[in-house]
């Protein structure tokens, strides 16, 4: 079988590809041909294109980018004095701009300096971010590959995204990584699944998006077809519109937050306890059922985890509980988690119960049964495409121990030599002297801003490759202007995607912009490991390596590549359509001893010896329910009675994007839009529309106040995204305003914007991962009294000329 050309000249994004429009006609290819681009258009063979990329191509033009190296002025007088600190200023303090030249002297200066003095134990690299799509200047593998050719770094592991998911899993059943690749495909899941039951949702807002590309959106025709066949959906969410299928096949049960385990258990308990359990499935696929037999029933600890005993915890109808648990065994269906359970307070314990409930009704492995993890997180989930190994830049040796969790980067500043627990070894923070970081925006992602702002005044130098002016550029020492996707040309690749696209440049890089490769590439010759990072290699010489690597597993895979040549000159290619359904685990299900796991016993694991060996208080060997630090039930609810969720944004991937029209269209006042159901607004006095603050004794921030019935009274929603705008008290702004109920003042700057993380809570899901656990927070909101300030994050920072 051939991969065929595409016959386009495209370029591609997380959020889809688009093909280049050049005045005088496409170029068709290779985009030498044709005059200069206008603007980008999705694919007609797109189903579903993204809303997030009709910005695109105005925001990578925007007087926001970062046009020239740039340094905080109070660093480079530190430094012009042979003086490290304070540190301060960082976020606070102007830039003066400076020469390519004497940036990277200035950084080659310092990466050489902190290395020599401390070693590469005091470099972090970790570098967490979903950078660009594009195979090769991506620039998260182009820091490590750097970082390694000096000599190593101090990394993560994991992701935001599944940290919980990702150390649990491989204990339990199997990889989060083959579960990306595995799940039943689309047409699997409308040939059989009956009736799904989905815990947060199948947001298809969440499926605009895949790492490294999404070429042809699948989810919202997914569910449309799923529930033509006939196909029921039971939604337990805080939120109603959150699954996208037609409403009249979705049932909405608004569960209070976080406690979704607690329903799982009492699901897998009903069934137990009326005998509709499948022994024979238990006995021969799974480990440790007896085990968790005794806690759902009670023999163990006294509390039978029955309908009524969840209905009291999660505040949903137990008789509905019993009800669905029958139709759930006598039905084909799936039990589909959403990820943002597991980055919680025990987010373990979702993930984990998930997979139990699904083992207990005994349909894993069958078409369209079982458990998923999930639909709705992103778009190739459920591809039915060619899983194909894509090209990679191989990113050298780490010869670094040292390592964080990645969310555990505001305690490895705080705290180090402490301590840590991580999946059943202790481990020690090093002490970190210098913080690099290309392709993410910790001041977006990570949980608690304020503390994370304390955190990074200790390092001596924070260096950022950025695009934009955004948290994290205004936050760093040394910022070096990274270019966009849409400026040069790159490989587009993502995992069950019909194709491996020739990404072609549309437009110049603004300023003085260069590619992450070229800035380090220099460094790298800076300190004389030139050959090291590049080994010899331009960009479109290891574009042509890169391809030729990949082409060659491709075509041992039985799909026969072009020459490099070719497939730029077809602006990519098609790869043939998989014509095998994807039916998760069925190997296994069909034979176990032939298909084992790669758990320890080969088996799914109900009772795993080895967590239980762990000795974790808050993670024991089988899934169980514990009450949440924070939560609607517990007594800070007093104080902070709303449960914050802060999901995905529909109109920007992240942060990103954020500054285009389509993510400015969607604010409230100039504001983040902040989701509350009209009953919690009512008693606060609050109209939609309203500029509101939203505060606990973290941190607090504005918001615009958007009032819908979809919301469970109690809860609210502050998606993720908006760029982090703190009111420093330099700027003449006010520290946030004294709360008018007499709660303690907030720490930390008023975010003007809307930036759910200034409230979140920064601590790990548990001692087994360590995991993000941003979804576990409560907070107040009040109307704000008398005018909002007025915000600066889509302002640039003002730039001080040499010496003034
Ligand atoms: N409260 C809360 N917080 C969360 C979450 C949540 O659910 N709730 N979700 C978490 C999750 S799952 C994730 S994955 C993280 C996401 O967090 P991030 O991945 O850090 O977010 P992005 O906004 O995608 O950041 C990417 C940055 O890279 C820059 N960039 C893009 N391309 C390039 C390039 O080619 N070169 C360089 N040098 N820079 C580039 C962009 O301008 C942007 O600033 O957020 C996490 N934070
Ligand atoms: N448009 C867009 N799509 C994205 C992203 C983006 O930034 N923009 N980010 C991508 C990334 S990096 C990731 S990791 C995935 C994340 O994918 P998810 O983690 O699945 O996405 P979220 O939107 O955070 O949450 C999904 C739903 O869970 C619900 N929820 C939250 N807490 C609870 C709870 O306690 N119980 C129940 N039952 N439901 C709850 C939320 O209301 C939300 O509707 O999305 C990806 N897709
Ligand atoms: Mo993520």
């Amino acid at each position: 079988m051939k991969a065929l050309p595409i016959g386009r000249e495209l370029t591609s994004s997380h959020w889809g590809a688009s093909e280049v429009i050049r005045d005088g006609g496409s170029g068709g290819h290779g985009g030498r041909a044709g005059g200069p681009a206008r603007g980008l258009r999705p694919l007609p063979d797109d189903p579903d294109p993204s809303p997030i990329g009709a910005a695109m191509w105005d925001a990578y033009q925007s007087p926001l980018r970062v046009r020239r190296p740039a340094v905080r002025a109070g660093w480079l007088e530190a430094h012009g004095q042979g003086r490290r600190g304070p540190h301060t200023g960082r976020g606070r303090e102007a830039f003066v701009e400076v020469s390519w030249d004497e940036a990277i002297e200035l950084v080659a200066g310092e990466l050489g300096r902190v290395i020599g003095e401390h070693g590469n134990e005091a470099v972090f690299g970790g570098s967490y971010g979903w950078s660009s799509a594009g195979r090769f200047h991506h620039a998260q593998s182009q820091v490590h590959r750097f970082l390694n050719s000096l000599g190593g770094y101090v990394r993560h592991v994991d992701s935001y995204s599944l940290g919980a998911g990702r150390v649990l899993l491989p204990h339990v059943v199997c990889t989060m990584d083959y579960l990306l690749g595995h799940h039943h495909s689309w047409d699997v899941l409308v040939a059989s699944t009956r009736l799904m039951v989905s815990f947060g949702g199948v947001p298809a807002k969440n499926a605009q998006v895949g790492s490294g590309g999404a070429s042809r959106h699948h989810t919202r025709g997914g569910l449309t077809r799923l529930a033509a066949a006939g196909c029921r959906f039971v939604n337990f969410s805080p939120v109603r519109d959150n699954l996208d299928a037609p409403d009249a096949s979705v049932e909405w049960i608004p569960i209070r937050p976080n406690t979704d385990t607690a329903v799982m258990l009492a699901l897998a308990c009903e069934t137990v306890l009326a005998g509709r359990h499948d022994r024979a499935f238990l006995a021969s696929h799974c480990v440790g059922f007896e085990r968790w037999h005794d806690y759902l029933t009670g023999r163990a600890d006294g509390i039978v985890k029955n309908a009524d005993w969840a209905a009291a915890i999660a505040q949903v109808p137990a008789q509905r509980l019993r009800d669905l648990a029958r139709e759930m065994a006598q039905t084909r269906s799936l039990v589909n988690v959403a990820w943002a359970l597991q980055r919680a307070d025990h987010g373990e314990q979702a993930f984990w119960s998930g997979v139990g409930l699904a083992a207990v009704l005994g349909q894993i492995g069958l078409p369209g049964g079982g458990f998923a993890l999930a639909y709705g997180p992103t778009n190739g989930i459920g591809s039915g495409d060619r899983l194909m190994g894509g090209p990679t830049l191989p990113q050298g040796r780490n010869p670094v121990d040292a390592f964080i969790p990645v969310a555990r980067i505001a305690d490895l500043l705080l705290s180090p030599g402490a301590e840590f627990d991580y999946n059943g070894k202790r481990h020690r923070y090093p002490d970190i002297r210098l913080v690099y970081w290309a392709g993410g925006n910790p001041f977006h992602h990570h949980q608690d801003l304020n503390r994370l702002a304390r955190a990074w005044q200790k390092p001596d130098t924070v260096v950022v490759h950025e695009q934009v002016w955004n948290a994290t550029a205004r936050m760093a020492d040394i910022v070096l202007p990274a270019t966009s996707t849409l400026e040069r040309e790159d490989i587009g690749h993502a995992s069950r995607d019909p194709y491996l696209i020739s990404m072609q440049p549309a437009l110049a890089p603004p300023g003085q912009a260069r590619d992450d490769f070229a800035i380090f590439a220099d460094l790298a010759a800076r300190l004389g490991r030139g050959e090291a990072f590049t080994e010899g290699r331009s960009a479109n010489q290891w574009l042509r390596w890169m391809y030729e690597q990949a082409a060659r597993g491709m075509t041992e895979a039985g799909v026969q590549m072009p020459s490099f040549e070719d497939f730029q000159a077809g602006g990519g290619v098609a790869f043939p359509v998989n014509d095998r359904p994807v039916v998760l685990l069925a190997d296994f299900r069909a034979d176990p001893l032939a298909h084992p796991l790669k758990t320890p016993s080969g088996r799914i694991e109900l009772f795993s010896a080895r967590i239980d060996s762990f000795g974790y208080a808050d993670c024991p060997g089988h899934p169980a329910w514990f009450e949440p630090t924070e939560w609607l039930g517990s007594a800070q609810a007093l104080r902070h009675p709303l449960h914050l969720i802060s999901d995905q944004p529909h109109t920007k991937l992240h942060s990103q994007l954020d500054h285009s029209a389509v993510s400015l269209a969607n604010k409230v006042a100039g504001r983040e839009p902040v989701m509350m159901h009209p009953a919690d607004a009512a008693v606060r006095g609050i109209a939609d529309g309203d500029v509101v603050r939203l505060f606990n004794d973290r941190g607090a921030c504005l918001a615009g106040a958007r009032l819908s019935e979809d919301m469970r009274p109690g809860v609210v929603k502050l998606s993720t995204g908006a760029w982090w705008d703190p009111a420093w008290a330099a700027e003449g702004a006010q520290d946030p305003p004294a709360p008018a109920d007499g709660a303690a003042p907030s720490p930390g700057p008023l975010d003007r914007h809307g930036n759910p993380n200034v409230l979140t809570r920064d601590a790990g899901a548990s001692s087994l991962s360590q995991g993000c656990s941003a979804q576990s927070c409560l907070v107040q909101i009040e109307r704000l009294a008398g005018e909002a300030p007025p915000m600066r994050a889509f302002e640039p920072p003002v730039f001080l000329a040499r010496g003034g």
